[in-house]
């Protein structure tokens, strides 16, 4: 049996550290899944079951005194939560730790049948209630992000309280929800079980709801402090419970196909091989209506995390959990056929919907388009799913022909103009005489940033990104070419802006080739040789590395002249010039590359900082070699879109490149996807040199990722340099960035590892 109903315990090296405790039963009884994660100084505790999903998040024990200790609950539904910042009072000299109680996390009905998570926390001694947020995600996001904003408007009331209770209660903004005409509310509850000693001392505001009442939990004084954590003494009880609608999860054994389901030998290894502790992860952020992108920060849905993952795990997946995952991508196009990038419910929805002059739309879920990406990752998804997948032959009629629920008309109706948008967005660069940056695709007019490096300093401040003109608008043409083709899209559905003019017919053909062929040179920077020297040194001795690292005993040698892919351009044209790991959405997605185009990715794949491979992973942007040297400090190390690692950029790295390299090898042993060959086969397959090349980037990118396998599935961190090794360990980001952003610690897109193989060291 593949979920055997026993409480398995896993160390991992370093953190995260995972405790996984998962029960299932054969009579089918649904029990809780439980899990533990250690992880960026926070405890992170999770729980799901028929009745609720949550995460809970305390600052784990021991870390420095200055960093005040916090809860932050977390819950899918309605993307609801509570946040408290538990500050030290008394004379105590003990340093103030909050842990959550083995075993106590559990879901609860409350009153009104209202739905959510409660557990018991052990204070080690006496706290005040500093910042208190009850309500949304994105308000906490929005406080612990946004250097401590906070908005009146959610601002909590004191409900009721005695010295063993008390209540924080947190009605709609726009009382009603939008689907009746019933009010909605989030509670915080704090209560003290009946062995605890610990008593509330609350003081309500004298000035309205607006300054925050005094909230003390006192607990004994304990002998030392040593023995307090394992009393019952300082023992609080907390929950949030909320009307909103749980989610209803995807299971691990209907999310990914069962060992005798699979196509081909490696496939079936590995799903045997999945370990369960992870799988449970990836579970948690999947449910029947969507996937989510991550916890504690993004549990809720995001077009472009849910279709990257797709695209990587999907030939493990079954059917049921692909079409939940395209579905909730397809439901959620609008009437243009642009796809959504991120849905805002619940709480916060209202409050949107008010900045937006719509406050009579209560809280409806906001639909966000702004980013220029997420449009062009569904065709692929697609594509993949429906033509080259076993799981997916024969599904195309039947989940074209479903009827939208959130909005009107069918999948292949919202598909093909999905498709119709994106063509239509490729055709001035088409029908131009020379390839301009004006025909190129750039972030929406007034919208900084549009891709996936998310941060106006992400893509050094350019709005034509790489990624989307180099890799994404050609592939998405190849997915509906390839579906048209198929007879699974049809030319007639799709509607060409008649303001182009072309001689017959459309050619999509030609327009991917177009795209494919012309678009990488307008991204490529060539530097001198002995420029691109002396930037290096200066970089060293900026960023505080050492000049080893750029001498042959590393691996790394000076190539002369360089030339690489300008990681976005300016609204003028000039180039953002950072060498980045933006190339492997060409690998995970593109047909045909150029050996030019292959030669560079063996270029990227080498160490940091001539390349972007560090001991312990690849880094996702490097601006060594620029001329603008403000983006040295732009860039760094510190910055969410620096010089750090994103773990499911090096998933697509490792996955695109084993899937190039199986186009020409005709293997089906080194990749777990099926991806048939673009015909014919691409030049470069007899280049023995160009492929020993890049073999050898794969070795060494593999050496990079397992230098931090213990990081693998979390969201992003960085590097710390030790002078006296010379050498690279992990970082936790939000420390090197007090105020910036932290990383969640489990993170969709970063499951993407399940999907691949280490390549085999024999070869
Ligand atoms: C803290 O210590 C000072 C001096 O020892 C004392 O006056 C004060 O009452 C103490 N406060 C508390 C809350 O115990
Ligand atoms: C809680 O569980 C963890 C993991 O099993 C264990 O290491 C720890 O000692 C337990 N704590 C208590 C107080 O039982
Ligand atoms: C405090 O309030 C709770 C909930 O209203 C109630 O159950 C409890 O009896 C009260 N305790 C005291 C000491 O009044
Ligand atoms: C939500 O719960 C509150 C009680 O906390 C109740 O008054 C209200 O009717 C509920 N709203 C809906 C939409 O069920
Ligand atoms: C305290 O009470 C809880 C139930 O409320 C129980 O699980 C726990 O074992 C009790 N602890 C002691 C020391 O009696
Ligand atoms: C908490 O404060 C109370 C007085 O309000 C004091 O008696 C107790 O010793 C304090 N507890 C700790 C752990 O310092
Ligand atoms: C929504 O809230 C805003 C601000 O509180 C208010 O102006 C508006 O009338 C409310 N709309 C509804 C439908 O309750
Ligand atoms: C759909 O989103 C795109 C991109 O933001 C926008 O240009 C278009 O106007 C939107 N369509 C509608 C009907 O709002
Ligand atoms: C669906 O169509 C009906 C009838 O034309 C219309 O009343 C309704 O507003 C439409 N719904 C949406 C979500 O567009
Ligand atoms: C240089 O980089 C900085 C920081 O990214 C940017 O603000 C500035 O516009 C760039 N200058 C030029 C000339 O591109
Ligand atoms: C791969 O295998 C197919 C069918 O066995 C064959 O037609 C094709 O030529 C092979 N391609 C390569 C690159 O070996
Ligand atoms: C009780 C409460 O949440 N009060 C907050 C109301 O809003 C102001 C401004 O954001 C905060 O400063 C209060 O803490």
């Amino acid at each position: 049996m593949r979920f055997p109903g026993t409480t398995s315990v896993l160390f991992v090296l370093g953190v995260p550290v995972l405790l996984a405790f998962s029960q299932k039963s054969a009579s089918n009884e649904f029990l809780p899944t439980t899990f533990q994660l250690t992880s960026g100084g926070n405890e992170n505790h999770f729980y799901r079951d028929h009745v609720t999903s949550a995460q809970v998040l305390l600052t784990s024990h021991g870390v420095s005194a200055n960093v005040n200790r916090r809860l932050v609950v977390a819950l899918p539904a309605g993307n609801t939560g509570a946040l408290v910042y538990f500050l030290p009072t008394g004379n105590s000299t003990s340093l103030l730790e909050v842990e959550l109680v083995n075993q106590t996390m559990t879901s609860i009905v409350g009153e009104d049948a209202n739905q959510g998570i409660q557990a018991d926390l052990r204070f080690s001694s006496n706290t005040t209630f500093g910042v208190t947020i009850i309500g949304a995600v994105r308000a906490i996001r929005d406080y612990v992000e946004g250097s401590g904003t906070m908005h009146e408007i959610f601002n909590y009331t004191l409900q009721s309280y005695n010295t063993t209770a008390v209540r924080l209660h947190r009605q709609y903004i726009n009382a009603t929800s939008y689907s009746s005409n019933q009010y909605m509310s989030i509670d915080f509850r704090l209560s003290i079980p009946s062995n605890s000693t610990a008593r509330f001392e609350v003081k309500p505001s004298t000035n309205g709801s607006f300054t925050p009442p005094t909230i003390n939990i006192v607990v004994p004084s304990l002998l030392s402090d040593t023995t307090v954590l394992s009393q019952d003494d300082g023992i609080v009880r907390v929950s949030v419970v909320t009307n909103e609608t749980s989610l209803v999860g995807l299971d691990s054994n209907k999310l990914f196909l069962s060992p005798s389901e699979s196509s081909t030998p490696v496939l079936k290894q590995a799903l045997m091989d999945l370990p369960q502790d992870i799988v449970e992860q990836f579970s948690f952020l999947s449910f029947e209506d969507k996937f989510v992108a991550g916890g504690w920060r993004f549990l809720t849905y995001f077009g472009r995390d849910s279709l990257i993952a797709l695209r990587m795990l999907m030939p493990l997946m079954t059917s049921e959990a692909i079409e939940s995952a395209l579905a909730a991508v397809v439901e959620r196009a609008n009437s243009t056929g642009a796809l959504c990038h991120e849905e805002t419910v619940g709480y916060y929805a209202s409050f949107i919907n008010i900045q937006n002059s719509r406050p009579e739309l209560g809280n409806t879920p906001f639909y966000d388009y702004k980013m220029i990406d997420t449009d062009l990752l569904l065709l692929p998804a697609l594509e993949h799913y429906l033509l080259d997948l076993p799981q997916g032959k024969n599904q195309s009629s039947g989940f074209l022909r479903k009827q939208a629920s959130l909005q009107n008309g069918t999948y292949s109706e919202i598909i093909h103009r999905v498709a119709s948008y994106n063509i239509n967005r490729a055709l001035p660069f088409f029908v131009a005489d020379s390839p301009s940056p004006s025909n190129l695709i750039a972030f929406r007019p007034g919208v900084p940033v549009g891709n996936w490096r998310d941060s106006n300093q992400g893509t050094g401040y350019g709005t034509i990104p790489f990624d989307v003109n180099v890799a994404l608008v050609p592939a998405n043409l190849r997915a509906i070419h390839n579906l048209v083709d198929a007879g699974v899209l049809f030319m007639k559905d799709i509607s060409v802006d008649s303001s182009f003019t072309f001689d017959g017919a459309l050619d999509l053909a030609a327009l991917a080739e177009k795209w494919e062929q012309e678009t990488p040179a307008m991204f490529e920077v060539q530097v001198e040789g002995d420029t691109a020297e002396e930037r290096l040194l200066d970089f060293v001795d900026k960023v505080g590395l050492d000049e080893s690292l750029l001498h042959d005993g590393n691996g790394s040698s000076s190539t002369g002249n360089l030339s690489f892919y300008a990681i976005s351009l300016m609204s003028d044209g000039t180039h953002v010039e950072v060498l980045h790991s933006d190339l492997a959405f060409n690998l995970m997605y593109g047909m045909n590359l150029s050996s030019t185009f292959l030669e560079r990715v063996a270029d990227a794949l080498t160490p940091y900082p001539r390349g972007l491979l560090t001991n312990v992973g690849m880094v996702v942007a490097n601006p060594a070699y620029d001329s603008n040297r403000t983006n040295v400090a732009v860039f760094d190390r510190a910055a969410y879109h620096g010089t750090v690692i994103w773990s499911f950029q090096q998933a697509m790295m490792a996955g695109g490149l084993a899937r190039q390299l199986a186009f020409c090898s005709n293997s089906t042993n080194d990749t777990l996807d099926i991806n048939p060959p673009p015909m014919p086969l691409p030049q470069w397959c007899g280049d023995w040199n160009l492929i020993e090349r890049l073999v050898s980037a794969q070795t060494r990118l593999w050496n990079s990722i397992k230098g931090a396998s213990a990081n693998l599935y979390s969201e992003v961190w960085s590097y710390a340099f030790d002078n006296s090794t010379k050498s690279f360990s992990v970082a936790d980001l939000a420390s090197l960035s007090p105020g910036g952003t932290e990383s969640d610690a489990i993170q969709l897109w970063s499951y993407a590892f399940l999907g691949l193989i280490a390549p085999n060291p024999s070869k």
